[in-house]
């Protein structure tokens, strides 16, 4: 397993405030949300950015999807409304290089993004 800051979240090395986990995904809190709630929900497997995924992740990527929206419910803003994000590579914002995909929520959201 790569040693991404991720990878040791996920493996209980790094402390976080996890809210949901299973063989595949791991969720937790951002430490620095961009909204009331900010979470994200990463794969186990390092992959570094979405460029990375192959048909062979296919349905891990499906998990990761059903994961945000099971811990957007769990978190109170799936009615009213939340947004995911994927970013991938430093231009577009990504800083950590393990996939993950924020969950926000708790706020009115802009369109477009910056
Ligand atoms: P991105 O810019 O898309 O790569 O998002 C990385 C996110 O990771 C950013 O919103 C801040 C968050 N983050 C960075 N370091 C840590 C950490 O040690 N713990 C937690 N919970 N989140 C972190």
């Amino acid at each position: 397993m790569a040693d991404t800051l991720f990878a040791k979240i996920a493996s209980g090395e790094i402390p976080a405030d996890i809210l949901y986990e299973d063989e595949d995904l791991v969720a937790f809190r951002d430490i620095s949300p961009q909204a009331p709630t900010h979470i994200l929900v990463i794969p186990r497997k390092p992959i570094p950015t979405l460029n990375d995924a192959g048909p062979e992740d296919a349905e891990l990527l499906g998990k990761l999807l059903l994961a945000a929206a099971k811990v957007a419910e769990q978190a109170g803003i799936a009615e009213v409304g939340y947004r995911t994000v994927i970013n991938c590579n430093a231009a577009a914002g990504q800083t950590v290089f393990h996939l993950h995909l924020h969950v926000l929520g708790g706020r009115p959201m802009q369109w477009p993004p910056g």
